[in-house]
């Protein structure tokens, strides 16, 4: 077992924290998180963090956070306003050491070593620790903690234990500690556990399987309640003592679904591997993810941590086995934004997906696809045709956002971005555009990507209004400038929203031309005549969008250049963000925008930008940027990357990186994925110059001073390519797939299969 203990022995691979301090311990359970997208896990203490159930927190500091969360899962907790949360799950590794019958905590004693390592490339959650009693007794311990990549419904947990002294009455249990925390127990029995969820009715089923090995013997353990194996014994002085624990895991959406079959036979699979089985076939999974995924960097090592980071929690994120649900804003690593869905998934996660794991992303896009109900529900009792997303889903598409949150003075806030933030339904047919030009996957198009497209556009046909002056305005909305409520002609809403329109007629022509029988279907199914299209062809045509042509200027909003000019710069050097310091109403009246809004918008329609255009709304827009959110500076560090302008980029690239692997309280909720998703972005669309939106993939790198090469691969329509710029060249193989055409720095090459092209920069 030892040998599985050790960390991957590279240092750019692992990530190390030492110690333990209540201000940051919740946080370093988010950055050490370990999951598969099915199961998620934070990195809290397994044995000596003692309960964790205290409720009222007037000046007491949680200092641990322990969590395992099930993608999917969610119920309506009694909160108010009350919005479906995800449910945690039994927290499968909890070890209880007892010492002569004294239990060992962290509070008490002394300890002298308590290192968590997160070894990135096994995908494993490393800890060795030493603790010394109160009673003097010494115990040091290592474990391993996983979440099968290779399979999603299984755990596993080693351990591996000795004391320094003779005669200590030793007393292990292995349990599931909150177990059935918010749901109510339909079966406990021996190594199962079964709860249903009290309102939504969903289910979910555990079972472990644990063994404890003394000096290499098996030792016979007590089962004094389901769930709970004890062992104890008289300990002998570096006398070494192995656990493993496997552990099964399946939901049930349904009232009349049994998760129980399911959860047995994942225990069986894992059982008939046996644990060293079960750490194989993970670490394979893991060591085909960072080959498909993986970016280097020689030159900046800071960088290259950061980006590496960046693949591990998104690798953990995601679940190509699972249409039914997406990634929440902070994956299944923490309770913030209770597991909800936003535009963060497609906009910020998606490229991601789409270039290095495609069934992933065709899994998120499917999420999106079976909650179409939920959207056009939305859009209908909002007064508008079509579809429009919530802006923050859970299970069913409902909107979620809560209505309301508790303000700092006590007061009711009223939250508007679930009334109106609705660029959402342009976002995913962007990513739903994005995926299928970058995969070519015609059958999800034609099964569900092209109803999306075409119920998201006819949203827009009924929200674009045409009014007196000759232009359809889409008014009362908040773009991803969310410190400006209730705007109108938001230019990143509007010039999506035509976007979408534009490619709703396209998705109509293409279906009729190449799948005419689906053509026929879709248009009946969605009562969609010639009017109604020529209605999306006026709105694309028609569409305020901001743009004055002297300047090549967009205007975020109308009347944004009115507002008080403000030096943002001078407010940087403040903790909290800018509403906080100088107040919503004046906020409301500046030039002050939370996050990359026409920033973003350069990002993502690079041709609604030609010439100057680019660099003049992003100079003009950044130095306005307060940064508000964790999204912004990634998509800053991605449009300046694109523009050439490695300086900028780098410092807000480094800025992204600082979010979750800085000793960061803001963490503590989970990680901030959307920033890990455009940092990858940042680097392989901005630095590596990645297009894969037209016809062939196009490579125009920015590499910046000091990165020596930047290596990764992407998936195009089938095949596998693999890229490595150098200061002078880029060089591009074909890995896997057949002959293609492929635009290097302005040339066209041809790519042989297994065959490398280099071309000077
Ligand atoms: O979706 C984001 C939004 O753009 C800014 N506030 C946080 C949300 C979730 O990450």
């Amino acid at each position: 077992m030892l040998e599985a203990l050790q960390p991957t022995p590279e240092p750019g691979w692992v990530l190390t924290h030492d110690g333990y301090s209540v201000l940051t311990e919740s946080a370093v359970e988010s950055r050490f998180a370990f999951g598969n997208g099915f199961l998620g896990m934070r990195a809290a203490r397994s044995v000596s963090r003692g309960p964790t159930w205290t409720s009222w927190l007037g000046y007491i500091r949680w200092s641990s956070w322990p969590r395992c969360y099930l993608a999917g899962l969610f119920d309506i907790p009694n909160t108010d306003p009350p919005v479906p949360a995800l449910v945690p799950i039994a927290d499968w590794c909890r070890v209880r050491v007892l010492l002569d019958d004294v239990p060992l905590l962290g509070h008490e004693g002394e300890i002298l070593l308590g290192t968590r390592t997160l070894d990135m490339r096994r995908g494993a959650l490393l800890s060795s620790w030493t603790h010394r009693t109160p009673a003097d007794i010494t115990v040091t311990a290592r474990e391993l903690r996983l979440l099968s990549l290779a399979d999603r419904a299984a755990g596993l947990q080693l351990q591996r234990l000795s004391l320094d002294r003779d005669g200590v009455e030793v007393r292990i249990e292995a349990t599931f500690g909150l177990a059935g925390l918010g749901m109510e127990p339909l079966r406990l029995e021996d190594n199962l556990g079964a709860w249903r969820t009290e309102g939504t009715g969903k289910s979910v089923a555990m079972m472990g399987a644990a063994t404890l090995r003394l000096d290499g013997e098996q030792l016979r353990p007590e089962r004094p309640f389901p769930l709970r194996s004890v062992w104890r014994w008289r300990s002998v002085a570096g006398q070494v003592a192995e656990l493993d624990r496997l552990v099964a895991v399946a939901r049930a959406d349904a009232p009349d679904e049994d998760p129980v079959p399911h959860a047995r036979a994942a225990l069986e699979r894992s059982r008939s591997l046996g644990w060293r089985g079960v750490l194989a076939a993970h670490e394979a999974a893991w060591s085909a993810r960072w080959t498909a995924g993986g970016v280097e960097i020689e030159g900046d090592d800071e960088l290259q941590r950061a980006v590496r980071f960046a693949v591990y929690h998104l690798t953990s994120a995601a679940n190509p086995e699972d249409e039914r649900v997406s990634i929440g804003a902070r994956g299944l690593t923490g309770d913030a934004y209770f597991g909800h869905v936003f535009w963060d998934t497609e906009i910020y996660l998606l490229p991601f997906y789409t270039a290095t794991w495609p069934e992933a992303a065709r899994s998120l896009l499917m999420y999106r696809f079976h909650t179409l109900s939920g959207a056009r529900a939305k859009a209908a009792r909002s007064g508008y045709k079509g579809a429009l997303y919530a802006w923050e889903s859970a299970d069913t598409g409902v909107e979620t956002t809560p209505e309301s949150v508790l303000g700092s003075d006590g007061k009711p806030v009223e939250i508007l971005t679930g009334k109106m933030e609705h660029h959402i339904s342009a976002d995913v047919a962007y990513a739903v555009w994005q995926y299928w030009q970058a995969t070519g996957d015609d059958d999800f198009f034609v099964r569900a990507g092209a109803e999306i497209v075409l119920e998201t556009a006819r949203f827009w046909a009924s929200r674009a209004v045409p009014e007196s002056d000759g232009r359809r305005h889409i008014r009362h909305v908040i773009g991803p400038d969310e410190y400006h409520e209730d705007v109108d002609d938001n230019a990143f809403t509007n010039m999506m929203a035509r976007w979408n329109l534009a490619r709703g007629l396209e998705t109509v022509e293409m279906l009729r031309s190449r799948w005419p029988g689906r053509a026929a279907a879709l248009e009946e199914k969605l009562e969609l005549g010639s009017e109604e299209l020529a209605d999306w062809r006026d709105a694309t045509e028609r569409m305020a969008t901001g743009l004055d042509p002297a300047s090549g200027l967009y205007e975020q909003f109308a009347g944004f250049h009115a507002l008080e000019a403000l030096d943002v710069a001078a407010y940087a050097h403040h903790k909290v963000p800018i509403d906080v310091v100088i107040g919503r109403e004046r906020t409301q009246g500046a030039q002050v925008v939370k996050q990359a809004d026409v920033v973003a918008l350069i990002a993502l329609l690079p041709e609604a930008f030609p010439g100057a255009m680019a660099k003049i709304n992003f100079h003009h827009y950044e130095p306005r940027c307060a940064h508000g959110s964790s999204l912004s500076a990634a998509m800053h560090a991605l449009v300046a990357a694109r523009l050439g302008n490695p300086e900028i980029a780098l410092r807000y690239l480094r800025e992204t990186a600082a979010l979750d692997l800085d000793p960061d309280p803001n963490s503590a909720g989970g990680i901030r994925i959307a920033g890990l998703g455009g940092l990858w972005q940042a680097v392989v669309l901005g630095f590596g110059g990645i297009d894969l939106t037209g016809e062939a993939p196009r490579i125009d790198p920015h590499l910046p001073p000091g990165w020596q090469s930047l290596s990764f691969r992407i998936c195009w329509r089938g095949r596998r390519i693999a890229v490595r710029v150098t200061g002078d060249t880029v060089g591009v193989g074909l890995v896997s797939g057949g002959a293609m055409e492929i635009v290097i720095a302005g040339k066209t090459c041809e790519l042989e299969p297994g065959a490398t092209v280099e071309v000077p920069r």
